[in-house]
């Protein structure tokens, strides 16, 4: 299969340009003019479009055993609305269960996604299971292709794991060349305020934010801060969502440390007056951690702009608000009788893209090339894909998105692909929508057409040793 897109702009992290892509069997062969039209099989015009580097999500969560209960999008309604959006790749969890190897963690999310897969993906594995053989085991992750490792700080008594294996984690992951990953919010602390407001009858959903506080999150990740000024390992701070938070990792990387830093879309818009309403909504925007005052959201756009951190990720960890309807999953309604019991995560995967182009080009925050970086390529370089994936150049796939700068869109629960019944940004016009969404040249959407397929997505395994940015 032979294909040429012409007539578009091409915006990449680094440049804007015009050319034309000549792509075969996947794959970008040529960029220039004036391709010989006669001998391809397609020839899509992008005429007023820009041709940008498909979207990369670094941190999802396809169906997930969480909370009680199950995330709504398994690996092909995910991957679908994922396409919709202009995202063609992500990278998604595999959690260790305690007793159980993290290889074997692997296998078991590789098996969730074989045969539903519509774009590729790759897995970050998680420890959590802070016995001695686990950091030992580190070294095998790479012989499955992942070369990233996720530590918790936070989920008490489920996920979290002691400093001490933190710090072993990161030293044995370094030593090998991969790339530590951290939720950073202080697990103890959030399991004590819990006992204490529970105890007061506190339930109501604005309580979940008093005990998942800026505090809480800024001292975790301080801390995390300082063991990479320990041991000099990489270390990639996922979803960082307060103020005092992304001061820590300004400061560690002014220092010149390898710190790097993730937020979420969520956190670009939402605060937490989203989750303290007085009836059950609220529990719509639960997630670990929430979003926080305006002067947090404010501080996230700094941190945008100024690199402090690299990519804005999603975090989709979707959960039904009402999962009692027939064919649902158990979702937020789970959490009825208090905010505790509300499963954490809220859906993005669809929205990242046309969210981060409006409030951030449109708002006049950041430029295309940016939003490229931010949205694609600076992931595929921490994690180890690039030049393969994140970049228009030759030899990458072509994983492409044509945007349509000018065309208006109402964000809805009621024309959203993702499996679920709202949405966080429901009611936005946004201005800027994919036109056009390949995956290795093969069009996966067109003008809001489903054209892909279950089982076409590929998984792809990661390099170590990789760029720290
Ligand atoms: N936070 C969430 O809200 N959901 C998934 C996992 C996490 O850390
Ligand atoms: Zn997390
Ligand atoms: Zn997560």
């Amino acid at each position: 299969m032979k294909s040429i897109i012409k007539n578009g702009k091409i915006v990449t992290a680094g440049e804007t340009f015009e050319a034309d892509i000549l792509i075969e069997e996947g794959v970008i062969t040529n960029l220039g003019k004036d391709f010989d039209e006669s001998s391809v099989d397609e020839v899509i015009d992008a005429a007023g479009l820009l041709v940008m580097p498909g979207g990369i999500d670094p941190h999802t969560h396809l169906d997930m055993p969480f909370g009680g209960t199950m995330s709504s999008d398994d690996f092909f309604t995910g991957h679908k609305a994922a396409a919709f959006g202009g995202t063609t790749f992500h990278i998604d969890f595999a959690l260790q269960s305690k007793g159980s190897t993290m290889v074997e963690a692997i296998q078991t999310w590789k098996k969730k996604a074989e045969g539903k897969a519509a774009i590729d993906y790759s897995f970050h594995v998680a420890l959590t299971d802070p016995v001695d053989s686990s950091v030992e085991e580190i070294p095998e992750l790479l012989k499955e292709g992942v070369s990233s490792l996720k530590i918790f700080m936070a989920y008490k008594n489920v996920f979290q794991v002691d400093d001490s294996t933190f710090l072993k984690a990161l030293k044995k992951s370094a030593e090998n060349g991969m790339t530590t990953m951290v939720h950073a919010e202080n697990g103890d602390a959030i399991a004590l305020i819990t006992e204490e407001l529970l105890a007061e009858g506190k339930t109501a959903m604005g309580y979940h934010n008093v005990a998942h506080s800026a505090a809480i999150e800024a001292e975790a990740t301080n801390r995390a801060v300082a063991f990479v000024e320990m041991t000099n390992a990489p270390l990639y701070i996922v979803h960082i969502a307060c103020k005092d938070g992304l001061e820590a990792v300004r400061r560690g990387r002014k220092k010149g440390l390898p710190v790097m830093g993730e937020t979420c879309i969520q956190y670009t818009y939402l605060t937490d007056a989203a989750i303290d309403t007085k009836d059950f909504e609220g529990a719509k925007y639960i997630c670990s951690p929430p979003p926080k005052g305006d002067e947090d959201r404010d501080a996230v756009w700094d941190a945008i702009r100024d690199d402090t951190v690299q990519t804005v990720a999603t975090d989709h960890c979707p959960f039904w608000f009402d999962g009692t309807k027939e064919g649902r999953t158990p979702g937020k309604e789970l959490g009825k009788e208090g905010w505790h019991k509300v499963p954490n995560g809220v859906p993005g995967i669809e929205d990242r893209l046309p969210v981060l182009w409006h409030l951030g080009v449109n708002g006049g925050k950041i430029s295309p090339n940016r939003f490229v970086e931010l949205a694609s390529t600076n992931a595929a370089k921490v994690f180890g894909l690039y030049p393969k994936k994140g970049s228009v150049s030759i030899g990458a796939d072509a994983d492409l998105m044509l945007f349509d700068p000018e065309k208006e869109h109402t964000i809805s629960a009621e024309t959203h692909h993702m499996n679920v019944d709202y949405n966080c940004y429901e009611g936005m016009k946004v201005k800027g929508w994919p036109k056009q969404v390949l995956v290795r040249g093969k069009t996966l959407v067109k003008d809001g057409e489903w054209l892909g397929e279950e089982g076409y997505g590929n998984f792809t395994p990661r390099k170590n040793f990789n760029e720290i940015i």
